[in-house]
Parts: C-alpha cells; sequence; structure tokens
C-alpha cells in the first residue's frame, strides 16, 4: 500500500455514515456508464468520437498488459500526456489496476519530472514521443538511472509496437485475472500542489475522498448526460479533472470535449461543432474570450454555462460574462489539496459576481483566522484553514512540509486569505504563501529562487509577483549579481536546468541590495510595492 497521512477513524467513520465515502474506486462511475449506455459518446478528441464503451475497452486492454508484466496495486506510474482521450483511458486503466499515477503537466521538464520520479519511485513512465524531452531516449535513460524500479516506459506515437501505447490499448485482453476492486480508501493517485517550497509536492488523494468530492460537484454543478463539457485547460489540473471536471462528467454520461487551449478561436468553434454546453476557465482566459466576443460576436449558443476559477476574478470581469459570453457564471475558489466551494446555480446574482461560493460539503471544516491564530468575525480577513471529507491530510513523504502547512487538529493552511460574507461565501482576498498565481498556473518562488541561485554568478535572488492585466500576475526576479549578467543569460541557465517555461521569471531586475526584513530575509512585500508602484498609470 502507498503510504499516505490518514483521516483520524473517528473522523472517517462519520463520513462513512455520512455517505460521503462509499468505498467505490474511481473507475466505478465510468465502468457504470460503460455497462448502461455503452454507445454513448464519453470523449470528442479532434474529431474523433470515443463511446463510453471504447474507454472502458481501451482502458482494461491496458491495464491487462501491464498486469501481465507485473504492475498492479501498491505500484506507482509518471505519466504525461496532451490533452488528448488516452489521457483518460490511461488514467481510467491505471485506477482499474490499482497503479497511482501522477499526471505531470505537459508543460513540465527534466525539473519537476525528476522530481516527482524520486518522490514516487514509479515502475511505469508513459509519456508522448512528441514532446521535447522524449523525442529520443536519452531522458528516460536518465531516469532509469535514477529511478532503478522504472522498468516499463510506452509512448504515445512510439514506432515499435511493444512500446506504443497505442498498440497495447487496441489490442484486445481479458481483464486481468484475480484483479480484485481497489480497496477505497487507499491513494488513488497523486495530484500536484502548487506548491511554495523548494521541490514540488505531491498530494495523495483517495479513491474515497475524490470520488466524494467528484460526486458532489456533479450535483452542484448540475452535471447531466446532456453535458457536453469543453476541456480546453490542462486535463490533469484537479479543475479540469475533478470540479466537476472530466470525471464529473464521466459520472453523469456526459461527454468530454477536448481542446489543446483555452484559445477563443478554436474553442468557439468546437463549441459550436459539438454543441458544448459548459466550459471551465481561469479569469485570464475569460479576458481572452470576452475580447474575442467583442470582436466577433458570443460564444455559440449552445454554451449556457461557464466555470470561472483557479485565480482571483476581478468582479467588473464577473459582471460580463452574461451578456458577453451569453451563459451563466459559476465561481470556482478549489485546491489540488482538497477543500471545493462553488456558488450555486441559484445564488443571487450578487453572490455569484462578487464571491468565490462557498465548500461542497457540510462537514468541510472552515476556520478563517487572524495572524495570533483566532477566529475572525465575518467580513473579515484572515487566513483560511481547512478539514474535511476530500481535503488531505499531508504532503507525500514531507514531514518538515506538513509540519508547516497543518495545525494539531489536522487542519490544513492553504496560504489563502479570504473573509466570509454574513451569508457565508467566501471572497479570496490575497495570499500568504509564497506563490505567484501566473492566470492559474502556480510557481512557488523557492523553486525558482533555488534554481537561480545555481548560478556562480549570483548571489542573492527574490522572486515576486507583479500585477499583469492579462494574466493578473507575472513574476518578476529581484537579483543581486557578482557581475554584469543580463536577464537572457539567467532565461539560458533556468531553460538548460529544465524547468516548465511558465515558470522562467517574466521580468529581471538586476539591485545593488535587497531590502531586508527585521529577521534578514528578502523584504518581498517591500518588492512587490516597488513593482506595483512601476505599474500604476502615470507612475
Ligand atoms: C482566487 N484564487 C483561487 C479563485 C483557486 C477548482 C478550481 C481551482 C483549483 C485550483 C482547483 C481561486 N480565486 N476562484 O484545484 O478543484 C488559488 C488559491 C488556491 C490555489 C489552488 C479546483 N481558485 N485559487 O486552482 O491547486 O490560492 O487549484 O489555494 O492549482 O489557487 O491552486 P490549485
Amino acid at each position: 500500500m502507498i503510504e499516505f497521512a490518514p483521516w483520524p477513524k473517528e473522523l472517517g467513520q462519520i463520513y462513512r455514515q455520512r455517505g460521503y465515502w462509499i468505498g467505490r474506486p474511481l473507475c466505478a462511475g465510468i465502468e457504470a456508464q460503460a455497462s448502461a449506455r455503452p454507445e454513448a459518446a464519453a470523449i470528442i478528441c479532434k474529431g474523433r468520437h470515443v463511446s463510453y464503451a471504447e474507454l472502458d475497452r481501451a482502458a482494461t486492454n491496458l491495464a491487462a498488459y501491464l498486469s501481465g508484466r507485473g504492475l498492479g496495486r501498491g505500484d506507482t506510474a509518471l505519466v504525461q500526456l496532451p490533452n488528448v482521450a488516452e489521457f483518460y483511458i490511461v488514467f481510467l486503466a491505471l485506477m482499474k489496476l490499482g497503479v497511482a499515477p501522477v499526471n505531470a503537466l505537459y508543460s513540465h521538464r527534466q525539473i519537476e519530472l525528476s522530481s516527482y520520479a524520486d518522490q514516487i519511485q514509479p515502475r511505469l513512465l508513459i509519456a508522448d514521443r512528441a514532446h521535447s524531452l522524449f523525442g529520443d531516449d536519452a531522458f528516460l535513460a536518465q531516469l532509469q538511472a535514477l529511478i532503478p524500479n522504472l522498468s516499463e516506459a510506452l509512448f504515445l506515437g512510439d514506432e515499435q509496437a511493444s512500446r506504443s501505447l497505442t498498440h497495447w490499448l487496441s489490442r484486445d485482453a481479458s481483464p486481468p485475472p484475480g484483479m480484485a476492486p481497489t480497496p477505497a480508501h487507499s491513494v488513488a493517485f497523486f495530484q500536484l500542489s502548487g506548491g511554495s517550497t523548494g521541490t514540488p509536492k505531491l498530494i495523495p488523494r483517495t479513491h474515497d475522498d475524490y470520488d466524494y468530492s467528484v460526486r458532489e460537484s456533479v450535483r452542484i454543478c448540475g452535471v447531466t448526460q446532456q453535458t457536453r463539457f469543453l476541456c480546453a485547460l490542462p486535463a490533469p489540473h484537479n479543475f479540469l479533472l475533478s470540479s466537476p471536471g472530466a470525471l464529473g462528467v464521466f459520472h453523469a454520461g456526459g461527454t468530454v470535449v477536448m481542446a489543446d487551449s483555452p484559445d477563443p478561436l478554436s474553442c468557439f468553434d468546437l463549441i459550436a461543432r459539438h454543441s458544448v454546453t459548459m466550459a471551465a476557465l481561469v479569469p485570464s482566459a475569460v479576458g481572452l474570450w470576452i475580447q474575442a466576443a467583442e470582436t466577433r460576436g458570443a460564444p455559440p449558443a449552445p454554451l449556457d454555462h461557464l466555470l470561472v476559477g483557479g485565480a482571483s476574478f476581478a468582479e467588473a470581469q464577473a459582471r460580463q460574462v452574461p451578456d458577453k459570453l451569453g451563459c451563466r457564471l459559476q465561481q470556482v475558489f478549489g485546491m489540488a489539496e482538497g477543500l471545493v466551494n462553488y456558488t450555486r446555480l441559484d445564488d443571487p446574482e450578487d453572490v455569484v459576481f462578487t464571491t468565490q461560493g462557498r465548500p461542497i460539503s457540510p462537514d468541510d471544516e472552515i476556520r478563517i483566522l487572524s495572524e495570533d491564530g483566532s477566529p475572525v468575525p465575518d467580513g473579515e480577513t484572515g487566513q483560511l484553514a481547512v478539514r474535511g471529507p476530500y481535503t488531505f491530510r499531508g504532503y507525500y513523504l514531507a514531514p518538515d512540509q506538513n509540519a508547516r502547512a497543518f495545525d494539531a487538529d489536522g487542519f490544513y493552511f492553504s496560504g489563502d486569505l479570504v473573509r466570509r460574507t454574513a451569508g457565508g461565501n467566501l471572497r479570496v482576498v490575497g495570499r500568504v504563501k509564497d506563490q505567484i498565481n501566473r492566470g492559474g498556473e502556480k510557481i512557488a518562488s523557492e523553486e525558482v529562487e533555488h534554481l537561480l541561485l545555481r548560478h556562480a554568478e549570483i548571489r542573492q535572488v527574490a522572486l515576486v509577483p507583479m500585477p499583469d492585466a492579462g494574466l493578473g500576475e507575472k513574476s518578476c526576479a529581484f537579483v543581486v549579481a557578482r557581475t554584469n549578467l543580463r536577464g537572457v543569460d539567467l532565461r539560458r541557465h533556468l531553460t538548460g536546468l529544465g524547468i516548465a517555461d511558465y515558470k522562467l521569471p517574466d521580468r529581471f531586475r538586476f539591485v545593488d541590495d535587497l531590502p531586508l526584513t527585521a529577521v534578514g530575509k528578502p523584504d518581498k512585500r517591500q518588492l512587490r510595492a516597488q513593482l506595483e508602484l512601476a505599474e500604476k498609470p502615470g507612475a
């Protein structure tokens, strides 16, 4: 069994009694649809329709192959696929087998993948030959040198049948004999943390807890068999997977329509072509859609429901959604660690436009705390702490980080600053975590700073958010260098180490020294203030 920090027994009992944890593995919902409505379309990907029966069949084929190779319950896998149907087929196959994957983002590169692999010690890698890291086997060999366990590798687009993912998905095989259902209280997969630490942390999610968040999201977002959901952000992201995401759509028997990116022109075309009814976007993409709607007209009519979350959403922009995009708005404030809040479909306009909603579960226990740890009254700002039936209890193998992120009662501190309205809805007003939210993509400042400090000529560095009209925030690195350096040298340094592009600082500022706090750390508040001042019109 994969190790994880469990919920206390008494709480687990309550969550079962109240029908939250129903002992169902994450593959069960899709399997039920495959028997009830085999011909219904589960996925539309680049014009290709994949029915529920085909989805289930292909996943079973892969599970059977992998089982024959000795993989099974308790093993782990590193998966990196783009937004294609195979992403869900692989996920379902691994859920059937009881193999827990990390689903890396397609933008991740050597640093991220090596770190994930190092943490989970996978036996299996599934990746894409079209990705720059996997055009040949050099990086695979590096991973294998790091992870002696890594014995199996399958690739989308491999020419050799034995290593081709497509080959094993399409080769008819019977379900592996003796494949007992995976215990639902075990780890189903690892979700990615946005993080605020030097190495990207992993979040073990159990079948029980994740399935509950998906089922409730389906109910709260009104997902049905008729739903056609546009997945235009990275498929592994928690928002797109479970809020209500593709798993929610599969649970309800609807259809997921895959897009490569939230680019409005291609998305509007997909909406028209496949009668998409629901989409999920980050605020920066909503901005692009509104601009496109102003010049070319609103998205096609079937779209009637837009979920927006992942980053701060300005009220003024929220108010534009119904008029400009011709659809209902539902705000989502969630996190891969667990807690998800939604505005409800029958909420008054004011709640929908000015808040990020309220928790999924009556047993999501929320505390909003002042700096001294005492609860703040409604309407006042404090740090969000939470525990509940689908909020994790610890990062994977990260005792030091866990000691900081949780209190003695098992409440997780998300690092968000929130206010609760009198009606019980939350407003996200800021954050205390050392993170940059670049259009919904999270950057842990410390991770980038550590990598920059590997440059011999850098003495000190501080990465801070700077306001950006399009993305909400971009990143700026303040650098104290020993010699004359240019931004391009440092970008090259980082790209050479192999980090995802979105983590590359958007701007470098070379300074003689950094302002320090009383305890001698870089004073990021002051640095942010400098940037905010510089961005003000007329400054
Ligand atoms: C402000 N900040 C927000 C919002 C998330 C659904 C939706 C989003 C995520 C997600 C998710 C925000 N307004 N509406 O997992 O299931 C910031 C907060 C939060 C962090 C979590 C889901 N919605 N945020 O964004 O794990 O700072 O999950 O703690 O990527 O995003 O990031 P992540």
